[in-house]
């Protein structure tokens, strides 16, 4: 029987109701009478993933049939949020959906609400990855990404009194209605031991093995003609490790400790790597993470050829950051130790086939892992990367000081991934020249056509059409449908930016946002906002590069003027805050702090209620970025200049018309010059002069000493305004402030304070703002994921669309 004789009808409303009730009673066991919601979206979820079958078969079958190039994007994070709605739109199915279930009395969206986030990164290097996977399905190219399918994602966030308190998050506990288990694909990833050499040959006898079992997700693109697969690998212990002996003498625990240990492998996204065995555990991920893609990757491409000198011919690894980065010594080893290719052969097709984005320069955030460790974990390819490196110091002549993939102790993932792939890119314009100039210099006077820019995009599927739906009908209505997938189009609404009729349709879909946003604050936090106000937002991860510190002492600083004088025609302001801090990061964990303490004083201030609150609603994620994004006016994107590497939040606030205040940093540089610097709230030092007023000492001091706003506020939070029960709670972040400053908080603050008094007086001339709302909206294209797609297919990937 061949698949095709399977298909599924047309998918009408009452085919789909039949499906619907038949996964009702035949898959979850239920019928409609007993039904809970729960078991509704899993019935409808299987019916929607159903449809996914035939177009994912479709493009698989193609793919081999034409022996076509892949694409395999390996990835520690995938932050995709919920899968329904949006397999819905991209299968054309929302609206026979919401008919069919508005028959059962129920609805789509409080159906969709149930859903569980699928929190599998940290923030906008695992969103990206989810974007990138969307938008390779929508253009047409063949790929895979490569994942771990964290029993825990991101942790839950709570607030008490204040506090940031984490709590374990259990996105599977229901189990989940999208992947599809594949026993058949299983790979066993070794660990430690020891090598030895026999007939010259190095042989490596790791000390353990833990089994990778794959589970595949159908990832189908807009309009349904491509579909691509997730393929998250779940740590399965072998069998031998039960010890049914020691189970049956009654040490029941000690019986199951070895089967618990290989099982942490993909149990946590991010443990808490501040311990040794922290440590050893995220480099353990990381290598069962790309041993068993590669394991994989090798796996199909024998299937269908017997030359492995050729794989670049017909497969491109993407490294996601330095996660993955051990790829290369993996690749090298596999057709060293295994395959029979001498070194170098092994080295020029590794690095072929192996592409490296950074998205990041912070020091922190650039892996090193110490020779020891490495040796423990990983002994084999700790040689592989001990020769790699004596090959780089030569290539580097007689330099005095040569950069090593191998510093000291430390073995660096950076100059590694660098040094084993064939394209290095950063992630917007600025990234990508600081990359060459400040990061890899060396690597780049040696290879001077390795590093790329590709700037980067999110899917308009997710964060215009699903998300604003209100904004999409009225886009649609006005230029007519194909915007999704060709996001330029939406310069067609240039043309009407100046209509009244227009900018009050288009006023009416922000308002109806925010009532949207508002009645989901009041259901689920109890919190009530008067939509009439400007709704000013900043969500993200919580980090002192980002500066959510310069925004609540502005925010300070302008309850301090309201009240000193309260009739002075003050814009109704909602400063919103979203975002998570690592567990560890206690500067960060003061400043969320900081923002409730104000946000408790500033609410219950009689005087000022009206005119300025500061809310924070907690657990920012996915599906609330969907819901608070369309409902913001403004937009903060204000990191120190040269520190954030792109940002995708300022993206996604923009095609939803919220207008920018920002600095001159990442991605924002570009979204200024695309939407017109008249339409953008620039301000704050530039990158260079960010390296100059960190050379002047006490810079921190001179600039609090030369704005009195800034000293009346540091005032108030060192007398305790903020903290009646704690006066010197804050001491430590004043003294941050007052005595170093590196994020120059102070050196920003008045520039920050002028371009939100351009804000007031913009926002009061509703014409004229919603004008530059609309230009923002119009000019946005150029930052759909699709774009940077296309670019990584040609610019890196060589690999030409199937559609
Ligand atoms: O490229 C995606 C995203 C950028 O938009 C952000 O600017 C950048 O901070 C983020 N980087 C990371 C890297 N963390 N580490 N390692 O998340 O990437």
């Amino acid at each position: 029987i061949r698949s095709d004789d399977l298909s599924l009808p047309e998918p009408t409303p009452e085919h789909f109701r039949w499906s619907l009730l038949h996964h009702l009673q035949y898959t979850v066991g239920k019928s409609p009478e007993h039904a809970s919601k729960f078991d509704w979206r899993m019935a409808l979820s299987h019916a929607i993933r159903d449809r996914a079958v035939n177009p994912w078969f479709a493009s698989t079958r193609r793919t081999w049939a034409e022996d076509r190039k892949r694409v395999y994007y390996l990835s520690m994070e995938f932050l995709i949020g919920r899968l329904l709605e949006d397999l819905a739109i991209n299968l054309g199915l929302r609206d026979v959906v919401v008919e069919v279930l508005d028959g059962f009395g129920l609805s789509f969206a409080d159906i969709a609400e149930d859903e569980p986030d699928a929190a599998l990164g940290n923030g906008g290097l695992g969103r990206l990855a989810a974007c990138y996977l969307e938008s390779m399905a929508t253009v047409g190219c063949p790929a895979y990404g490569y994942g771990l399918r964290y029993e825990h994602g991101l942790f839950e966030q709570r607030f008490e009194h204040g506090r940031q308190i984490e709590t374990p998050e259990n996105w599977l506990a229901e189990g989940t209605p999208w992947d599809f288990t594949r026993p058949e694909s299983a790979y066993q990833v070794g660990f430690g031991g020891e090598v030895a050499e026999e007939d010259g040959h190095q042989l490596w006898r790791p000390r353990s093995r833990v089994l990778a079992a794959a589970h595949d997700t159908p990832v189908v693109g807009y309009g349904g003609r491509w579909a691509n697969t997730l393929r998250l690998w779940a740590a399965m212990p072998n069998a031998d490790l039960f010890d049914l002996a020691r189970f049956n003498s009654g040490e029941f625990a000690a019986a199951s400790e070895p089967e618990a240990l290989a099982r942490s492998l993909s149990r946590v996204l991010y443990p808490n790597d501040t311990t040794e065995g922290g440590k050893e555990l995220r480099l353990s991920q990381e290598y069962f993470l790309t041993s068993a893609s590669v394991q994989d990757i090798l796996r199909r491409y024998l299937a269908a050829h017997d030359d492995l000198t050729r794989l670049p011919e017909y497969v491109a690894i993407q490294m996601n950051d330095t996660h993955p980065a051990i790829a290369g010594p993996e690749l090298i080893r596999l057709l060293v130790d295994e395959h029979g290719f001498g070194f170098d052969a092994a080295v020029d097709v590794a690095t072929r086939v192996l592409g490296y984005t950074n998205h990041t320069l912070l020091p922190e955030a650039l892996e090193r892992w110490t020779v020891d460790l490495m040796r423990k974990v990983l002994p084999r390819h700790l040689q592989i990367i001990e020769r790699l490196d004596t090959q780089f110091v030569e290539l580097q002549g007689s330099r005095p000081d040569p950069v090593r993939l191998i510093g000291g102790d430390q073995v660096n993932m950076g100059d590694l991934a660098f040094a084993t792939s064939h394209r290095v890119n950063g992630v917007s314009a600025l990234h990508s020249e600081l990359v060459r100039k400040d990061l890899f210099p060396v690597h780049d006077e040696l290879h001077p056509d390795r590093i790329v820019n590709i700037t980067n995009g999110i899917t308009p599927r997710r964060w215009l059409r699903l998300a604003n739906p209100h904004l999409s009908r009225l886009i649609t209505d006005t230029i007519g449908e194909g915007w999704e997938t060709d996001l330029e189009r939406l310069r067609g609404l240039e043309q009407h930016a100046d209509d009244p009729a227009f900018q009050a349709a288009f006023g009416r879909t922000k308002h109806l946002a925010k009532e949207g946003f508002a009645g989901w604050l009041a259901d689920e936090h109890g919190i009530e906002l008067p939509t009439n106000a400007l709704f000013d937002a900043q969500v993200k991860r919580l980090h002192e590069y980002k500066r959510q510190l310069l925004n609540i002492l502005w925010t300070i600083a302008h309850w301090q003027r309201i009240k000193r004088d309260p009739g002075a025609g003050w814009v109704p302001r909602v400063k919103i805050f979203g975002g998570k801090a690592a567990p560890s990061y206690h500067t960060a964990k003061d400043i969320i702090r900081l923002i409730n303490d104000v946000g408790q004083v500033v609410n219950n201030d009689p005087e000022t209620r009206d005119l300025l609150r500061v809310v924070y609603p907690p657990n920012y994620g996915v599906s609330m970025a969907e819901k608070l994004i369309p409902a913001a006016d403004l937009s903060e994107q204000i990191s120190t200049a040269g520190m954030e590497a792109s940002g995708t939040g300022n993206m996604k606030f923009a095609l939803n018309g919220a207008l920018t205040i920002g600095t001159l940093d990442g991605a924002n540089i570009e979204i200024r010059e695309q939407v017109g610097p008249e339409n953008f709230f620039l301000f704050g030092l530039t990158a260079d002069e960010v390296a100059a007023r960190r050379a002047e000492p006490d810079h921190a001091r001179a600039a609090i000493e030369r704005s009195q706003p800034l000293q009346d506020v540091l005032q108030a939070i060192a007398e305790g305004t903020f903290s009646p029960d704690e006066t010197h709670r804050y001491g430590g972040l004043l003294d941050l402030m007052w005595n170093s400053d590196w994020f120059l908080v102070a050196s920003d603050f008045d520039a920050y304070d002028a371009a939100q008094g351009e804000v007031e007086r913009a926002y009061r001339d509703p014409q004229h703002w919603q004008r530059m709302a609309i230009l923002n909206v119009a000019r946005m294209g150029y930052f759909s994921s699709d774009r940077s797609i296309r670019e990584y297919m040609s610019e890196i990937w060589d690999i030409a669309p199937a559609l």
